[in-house]
C-alpha cells in the first residue's frame, strides 16, 4: 500500500513538473481580492534559482485566501513536498507520513484508531484583567482606558443600571406592559460598545440596551419606545424594549431569537465590498447558540471572511433553561475553532477585560478581514423579562452571589476609585441625577399621544395594498362596535 502511494505520488510529481506547473496549485488573493504572486515550486528560488522572479500562474485563479485556521493544511504541504524532494528517509511501514491530498487540504494518514474525544482535557480559560476585588491583575494591560473614558464607561454603567431598575418598576405599576433588564450584564453592554466606533454596525438581540445607551440614545427615546407614544420611532408597533436606531448603527431588535445572527453576516460581508473600515458586531445569548441560524451564521461568515465579531452573553440561563440542558460542549468559546473562527472567552463581568478583548477582535476583524468570536461569561441577575419569576426554577443564594460577589458594576467602581478618579460624593450625585432624569422621560413619554390608528397599517408598502384596506377598514368597525374593549387613548 506504502510503495502503491508513493508511486502514485512520483507520478503526479513527475506530470506536475514536466508540464511546469509549481506542485502547489492554490493562488492566495489579497485583501483587496487581487492575486498575490504565486509561491514559487520548492526549489526554484535561491542560488541558481529564479530568486526575487515570479512569473504569474499560468492557470485559472480558483480560491481564496485561507484562514490562520487552516494552516494544519500548510504544515501537511511542507511534509508532502518535503518527500517529493525525496529529503524525506524512504520508510515502507511508515504509514503516518503519509497524507490523503483530500479538497480542501492534505490529511496525514495514521494507523493509529482514535476517536477525538468528546471534551478537552481541561476547559478553555477565561481571560481578566481585574481581579474580584477591582485590582488590575497585570500592569501592562492593553486596554488604554484613560480616566474620561473610564468615567464615562462607569457612568453609563450606572444610568444602565437605574434606567433598568426604574422601567422594570414602572411595569409593575402597569404604566409599560413588558421590560426585560440587562441587571448583572452591565459591563458586557458597555464596555463592549466602549470598544467599538459608532460606524461599526450593531446586530443586537434584546439585552443591548446599554450599547444603545452608549451610543446616544437618550432616556427620552427609552422612554417613548417603551411608551409607544407618537414619537417613538416604531410608531407603537413594536413591543416595549424592541429599540432600534438608523441615526446609530443599531438594528432594530426582533424577539425570534438568533435570526440577528446570519444577518449580521450578510451586512458584514456587504461592508467588506465596500471597503469600509467597520465591523458588524452581533450580540446574542447562550440560548440563541441552539438556533440553527447561529450554526448557518458561523460557518457563513467564516466562509465568506465576513468582518463580524459575534459576542455572546453566556448568562447560564435561557429563560429556565440552564446551560447544562442547552449544551455539552465547553461552553461557546470551543465551537468557533469547529467552524474555522478565531475565538476567545472572556469574563464578562470584567469591563477592563470585555473593553480589550472586543477592542482587539474589532482590530482583527478589519485588519484581516476575518469573524471573531467573543464568549463573555456573565449571569443573569434579573428576572428573563417581566414576564418571568426566575426564583422558581434556581436558587436565591445563586442569583445573591452573583448580584453581590460577583458584581460587575461594583468591581470596575473600585478599579476606578483606586485611580482617583470617583470617590462617595460623585456616586451619590450621579445616582441622584440619574434617577430624576429617568423619572422625568417617563413622565413625558405618557403625556404624548399614542401613535393613530391608521399607522399599523402604514410604512410596509408604497401603496396600502387591498388587503390591508380592508383588514383597516374592519377593525375600525369592531371598534365602533366594542369601544370598551380598545384603548381610548388611540386617536381612530
Ligand atoms: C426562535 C425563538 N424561539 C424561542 C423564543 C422564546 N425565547 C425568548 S427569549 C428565549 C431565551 C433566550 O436565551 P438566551 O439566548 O440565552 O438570551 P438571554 O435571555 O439569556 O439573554 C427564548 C427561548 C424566541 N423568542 N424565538
Amino acid at each position: 500500500m506504502a510503495t502503491w502511494l508513493r508511486r502514485t505520488r512520483a507520478v503526479a510529481h513527475y506530470l506536475r513538473r514536466s508540464s511546469g506547473r509549481p506542485s502547489t496549485s492554490r493562488v492566495v488573493l489579497d485583501r483587496q481580492g487581487a492575486p498575490l504572486p504565486a509561491v514559487p515550486p520548492l526549489g526554484s528560488v535561491g542560488i541558481g534559482g529564479a530568486a526575487g522572479r515570479i512569473s504569474p500562474a499560468p492557470f485559472p485563479v480558483f480560491s481564496a485566501k485561507r484562514l490562520e485556521s487552516t494552516r494544519a493544511e500548510k504544515h501537511l504541504v511542507s511534509v508532502h513536498e518535503a518527500e517529493d524532494d525525496d529529503t524525506v528517509e524512504d520508510d515502507d511501514d511508515d504509514d503516518d507520513a503519509q497524507v490523503l491530498d483530500f479538497p480542501g487540504g492534505k490529511v496525514a494518514f495514521t494507523s493509529r484508531m482514535q476517536f477525538i474525544a468528546e471534551s478537552a482535557e481541561e476547559r478553555v480559560p477565561c481571560y481578566r484583567v481585574l481581579d474580584d476585588y477591582g485590582q488590575q491583575i497585570e500592569n501592562d494591560c492593553s486596554a488604554q482606558v484613560n480616566e474620561e473614558l473610564a468615567v464615562k464607561m462607569y457612568t453609563d454603567m450606572v444610568t444602565l443600571q437605574i434606567m433598568d431598575a426604574v422601567f422594570f418598576e414602572a411595569q409593575r405599576q402597569g404604566r409599560i406592559s413588558f421590560y426585560l433588564t440587562s441587571m448583572g450584564e452591565e459591563a458586557i453592554n458597555i464596555a463592549s460598545a466602549a470598544a467599538l466606533t459608532d460606524d461599526d454596525v450593531v446586530m443586537p438581540q434584546y439585552r443591548e440596551q446599554g450599547v444603545l445607551l452608549w451610543r446616544g440614545f437618550t432616556l427620552q427615546e427609552f422612554a417613548n419606545q417603551c411608551f409607544g407614544n407618537k414619537v417613538d420611532y416604531g410608531k407603537g408597533r413594536q413591543m416595549p424594549i424592541h429599540y432600534g436606531s438608523n441615526k446609530h448603527n443599531y438594528f432594530t431588535v426582533s424577539s425570534p431569537i438568533a435570526t440577528q445572527i446570519p444577518q449580521a453576516v450578510g451586512a458584514a460581508h456587504s461592508l467588506k465590498m465596500d471597503k469600509r473600515s467597520a465591523c458588524v458586531a452581533a450580540y446574542f445569548g447562550d440560548g440563541s447558540t441552539s438556533e440553527g441560524d447561529f450554526h448557518a451564521g458561523l460557518n457563513f461568515a467564516a466562509v465568506m471572511e465576513a468582518p463580524v465579531i459575534f459576542i455572546c452573553r453566556n448568562n447560564g440561563w435561557a429563560i429556565s433553561t440552564h446551560t447544562r440542558e442547552q449544551f455539552r460542549s465547553d461552553g461557546i468559546v470551543v465551537r468557533g475553532q469547529a467552524y474555522g473562527i478565531r475565538s476567545i472567552r472572556v469574563d464578562g463581568n470584567d469591563a477592563l477585560a470585555v473593553y480589550s478583548a472586543v477592542r482587539e477582535a474589532r482590530e482583527m476583524a478589519i485588519k484581516d478581514q476575518m469573524p471573531i468570536l467573543v464568549e463573555a461569561l456573565t449571569y443573569r441577575v434579573g428576572h428573563h423579562s417581566t414576564s418571568d419569576d426566575s426564583t422558581k426554577y434556581r436558587p436565591m443564594d445563586e442569583i445573591e452571589y452573583w448580584k453581590m460577589s460577583r458584581n460587575p458594576v461594583n468591581r470596575f467602581r473600585k478599579w476606578v476609585e483606586s485611580n482617583t478618579w470617583w470617590d462617595d460624593k460623585k456616586e451619590v450625585e450621579l445616582r441622584n441625577n440619574i434617577r430624576k432624569q429617568v423619572l422625568q422621560a417617563i413622565q413625558t413619554a405618557e403625556t404624548y399621544e399614542k401613535p393613530p390608528l391608521s399607522d399599523l397599517f402604514r410604512d410596509v408598502y408604497d401603496t396600502l395594498p387591498s388587503n390591508l384596506h380592508e383588514q383597516e377598514s374592519q377593525l375600525r368597525e369592531t371598534i365602533k362596535r366594542h369601544p370598551k374593549d380598545y384603548p381610548l387613548d388611540v386617536p381612530v
